[in-house]
């Protein structure tokens, strides 16, 4: 009986003396619950796709018949199930971009799916893919232009009224959308009905949005708003696939509106701004947001897919990659293999927590619920934090024994507020602590990427934040290495040098056109190829054996007197010669033909050309029909002594090679006699010569 009491006595004491520390107040503006569950999805789709797909276009002008829509092997099943495999948890259409163009059949409108061919105008691509999402547990969003270029009313309050109705549709008609799109871009030509002309609108009042947003609210009240500054997201101000490493997830929403907002601030939110509105990264797989057959060897490579999601996702920012789907109504080969590659390398990344089941301990604590296991317990609502006064504080994760690790990874519980400023890491190397970063906030979620330490201890220094720090996860990794093929590249004064992705990977390669081996010689730096000459090489992870595919160059003579005719003056005729396939020049003419004359600096026995057309986003002058001709004086050129067409150019704009009659001579001299959409100029990003 009295152990009994005891017990008692002893279990309310612990009771009451848990209770005694109450949790942190909330700190500034907070999340809702919605906007939480948002956070956690981390990782979405994008879907560009209606008439744009059929026409070329990235912005399309309202004026194209209905008719053009026409995909031949549609399957929003096929959108959905790349998407899954991926690891992405949703996909958001562009029901309608700035064309007007709805690929649902509005009842509102002519200019939609029901008067296109496809399904003789009975389908609807909004149900196919709303439908798709619910079978493979997919969140479906949508994407409502406000801007319409076809729309007879734009500009006027009837189209108010239409646009209203046309979100009614899609937010009732669909289940549930997780997120409703707007777009920043707003007013300008269009055809609006048959007038052709150029319309603006006061992009702050003319959409009354206060209560249009209400319609959508009591529609789905669940949704996510975004644009520019909400209410739900925020735009983050590129669309470049990257988010700021100063993130707040707060700002002043009266100071925003669709298309209307200061880029600073969407960068890196305010502070202390009045409302919840976290940053949202939209960037494309491709350069354009819509499919271009001339983009399919654009696709963005898996260093750069990592890029982007570290410094998204890893930035406490949501990431939407953009898939433009193609004419046939499919996400592109191309493009399910880079996001695959993206997702296995992602799964590769994080396999294993390394602080895991492990001991943290820390420098203060608040009281035993808010403990430092809390932040290494998988529970994202335990949370380790410290006394309402203490603002700097730090946890120390001991990692049993000398381990290596190159990822860090850490949340803040914000269902109470963002709070750190400032934060350092330290690694324990030789028994000495020593920083191996300095970072500002943490917010829902940072990853760090940190050069590989072998260290048996790393601690989290908290050192500035807006009110004590609740941190509610931490979580460390050894990343492996990228093995993707290396790209060998020669100057104009013939220095090769042989870029990698990963700076913790060696380069081994060879000048004497055998297969490297992880014997070969490791590059160190630029090194001479003053003659002709085969570069290989591939990269390797010396601690596992494995390496890449092998990358081969062959290079003629090198550049390095070569001078452009007529261009002595301007530098950037160079860019030619400089091995950068992304840095072009360009002669403009008043009319075709276009042409770029080379001195060689001395006589040599030309055998061929190679024409590399610029490879990045745009294709203006390109080349599609050429003549060469060369000459001993730079004067007389004579008879083209080679021409032809650069077939498929557009649509592939690699490198040509064009071979001819071994000839002597000491100036060169490329012709377009037709250039993509006949524009009146000749660019190109490199210019190389065969020689016997
Ligand atoms: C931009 C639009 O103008 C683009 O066409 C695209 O839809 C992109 C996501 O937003 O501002």
């Amino acid at each position: 009986m009295k152990n009994l009491f005891l017990a008692i006595i002893s279990f309310l004491l612990i009771f009451t003396s848990c209770k005694q520390t109450p949790p942190p107040a909330p700190v500034g503006a907070l999340p809702s619950e919605q906007q939480l569950q948002w956070h956690e999805m981390n990782f979405y789709a994008f879907v560009h796709f209606n008439m744009n797909t059929f026409t070329g276009n990235e912005w399309g002008f309202g004026e194209t018949p209905a008719s053009t829509f026409n995909p031949s092997e549609l399957d929003c099943r096929q959108w959905a199930r790349v998407c899954k495999e991926a690891g992405l948890k949703g996909i958001i259409l562009t029901a309608k971009h700035h064309d007007g163009f709805c690929l649902w059949p509005s009842a509102y409108t002519e200019y939609s799916v029901k008067n296109s061919l496809w399904k003789d105008g009975k389908g609807d691509v909004v149900r196919e893919l709303s439908e798709a999402c619910k079978e493979f547990g997919l969140k479906f969003g949508v994407y409502l232009s406000p801007w319409d270029r076809n729309h007879a009313d734009y500009g006027t309050p009837a189209y108010l009224e239409y646009y209203r109705n046309q979100m009614r549709e899609l937010l009732t008609n669909y289940g549930e959308v997780f997120e409703f799109w707007l777009d920043g871009a707003n007013g300008g030509d269009g055809y609006y009905g048959g007038a052709n002309e150029r319309r603006n609108v006061d992009r702050t009042t003319y959409y009354d949005w206060d209560n249009t947003l209400k319609i959508a609210y009591e529609l789905q009240p669940k949704t996510i708003i975004f644009s520019d500054g909400g209410p739900g997201c925020r735009w983050v101000g590129n669309e470049e696939g990257y988010a700021y490493q100063t993130n707040w997830n707060t700002l002043n929403k009266a100071e925003f509106a669709p298309g209307v907002a200061n880029s600073d601030d969407l960068h890196h939110g305010q502070e202390d701004g009045t409302h919840w509105i976290p940053a949202e990264v939209d960037v494309s797989i491709r350069p354009g947001w819509y499919y271009h057959p001339y983009e399919d060897h654009k696709v963005k490579s898996l260093p750069h897919l990592l890029d982007i999601y570290y410094n998204s996702v890893g930035r406490g920012a949501n990431l939407l990659l953009n898939f433009p789907v193609d004419q046939r109504g499919l996400i592109h080969e191309k493009d399910v293999e880079q996001v695959m590659a993206l997702a296995n390398q992602l799964k590769a990344d994080f396999a294993n927590d390394l602080a895991k089941g492990k001991k943290a301990t820390v420098s203060i604590v608040r009281g035993r619920q808010y403990k430092a296991s809390n932040a290494i317990d998988g529970n994202p609502q335990s949370y380790w934090s410290t006394p309402d006064s203490v603002t700097t504080a730090s946890i120390e994760i001991d990692l049993g024994s000398e381990t290596e690790v190159n990822r860090f990874l850490v949340q803040e519980y914000i269902a109470l507020g963002q709070r750190v400023r400032k934060f350092t890491l330290d690694a324990m190397l030789n028994g000495e602590w020593k920083e191996i970063a300095s970072e500002t906030t943490i917010g829902y979620k940072r990853i760090l990427r940190l050069p590989t330490v072998k260290t048996n201890k790393i601690r989290l220094n908290i050192t500035d934040s807006k009110a004590c720090p609740l941190i509610s996860n931490i979580e460390i990794y050894l990343a492996p290495k990228i093995l993707t093929e290396p790209r060998i590249t020669r100057t104009q004064e013939g220095l090769i040098s042989i870029q990698n992705a990963d700076n913790e990977v060696t380069v081994h390669y060879t000048t004497d056109g055998t297969e490297p081996t992880v014997n070969s010689p490791v590059y160190t730096e630029a090194f001479l190829l003053a003659e002709k000459g085969t570069i290989k090489a591939i990269t390797a992870d010396l601690s596992t054996g494995k390496t890449s595919p092998v990358t081969s160059e062959a290079f003629d003579i090198p550049a390095t007197k070569w001078t452009v005719l007529g261009a002595s003056e301007d530098e950037k005729s160079n860019q030619l010669f400089d091995g950068k396939t992304n840095t072009a020049w360009t002669v403009k003419n008043e009319k075709l033909p276009a042409a770029i004359s080379i001195d060689l600096g001395e006589t040599v026995n030309l055998c061929g050309l190679c024409y590399t057309p610029n490879q990045d986003r745009y294709i203006q002058g390109i080349a599609t029909s050429y003549q060469i001709f060369v000459s001993q004086d730079g004067k007389k050129w004579g008879q083209a002594i080679s021409e032809g067409e650069f077939a498929n150019i557009q649509n592939n704009p690699v490198k040509q090679t064009v071979q001819f009659t071994e000839t002597a001579a000491r100036y060169v001299r490329l012709v377009a006699t037709a250039t993509v959409n006949n524009q009146p100029m000749l660019s190109a990003a490199e210019i190389s010569v065969l020689t016997k």
